[in-house]
């Protein structure tokens, strides 16, 4: 199977959680990186510039011998599935990873969408006042469902749940958010706890070396 993850030259966890999936599987794949100006005409046409089809004008796409498969959580389940991380027969564990993917995309959109059309000024007060509520009471949400002593949010292992609060917090806390404050986690020991376990495992390290610009800040956790 040729699959070629198209997305821009970060890693965000939106497409972030189905490379790392493939990686952790063992699964060959390349990765097609998308300039800020290539995207605009993505936006405007669907389409990559060689022609490639994007279906809903938005980033990250997965192409599966060359058919375009798009959405985070979709893409998350697909190539879950190819690496065991995702099951293909138990619903219930299923939704219990979907949850994870869909919330964190409310939390991205949260963010994503405050102040969005804003002066840059605007921009910041709207995302402060965000940080010390809707996105506070979200976190907090996240920290509440968190089992005590887990060491990863579902399962024995590391999975899709834990993979995508690493990078969502790492985004969130990164500090390239304006008006979101970096340690926006501090009173959350359990996220801390499942980040740092993500970043800490064997192959995320393997991971982060081998496709991570150096001195990349992964957060503050
Ligand atoms: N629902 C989509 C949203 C993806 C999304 O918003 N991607 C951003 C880039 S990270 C994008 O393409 N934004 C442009 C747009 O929405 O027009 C998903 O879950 O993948």
């Amino acid at each position: 199977m040729q699959l070629s993850f198209i997305y821009f030259n970060f890693p965000f966890w939106r497409a972030e959680v189905g490379k790392i999936a493939l990686f952790l599987g063992d699964i060959d794949f390349s990765n097609k990186i998308i300039s800020p100006e290539e995207f605009q005409r993505i936006k405007a046409n669907g389409r990559l510039d060689d022609g490639t089809v994007i279906p809903f004008h938005q980033l990250p796409c997965l192409l599966v011998n060359g058919q375009s498969i798009a959405q985070t959580a979709g893409i998350a389940r697909f190539c879950g599935k190819l690496s065991d991380l995702y099951p293909r027969h138990d619903d219930l564990q299923a939704a219990k990873i979907d949850q994870f993917l869909d919330f964190a995309t409310d939390i991205t959109e949260t963010v994503a969408w405050t102040g969005k059309d804003d002066s840059d000024e605007n921009r910041v007060i709207k995302r402060r006042e965000l940080a010390t509520g809707e996105l506070a009471r979200k976190l907090r949400m996240l920290e509440i469902i968190i089992k005590e002593d887990a060491d990863w949010i579902l399962g024995e292992s590391l999975g899709l749940p834990d993979i995508t609060l690493w990078r969502l917090i790492g985004w969130l806390t990164g500090g390239s958010i304006d008006g979101i404050p970096t340690d926006i986690i501090k009173d959350y020991p359990k996220i801390q706890k499942i980040c740092r376990a993500v970043d800490g495992h064997k192959k995320i390290k393997q991971w982060v070396e081998e496709t991570y610009p150096k001195n990349y800040v992964r957060g503050n956790y």
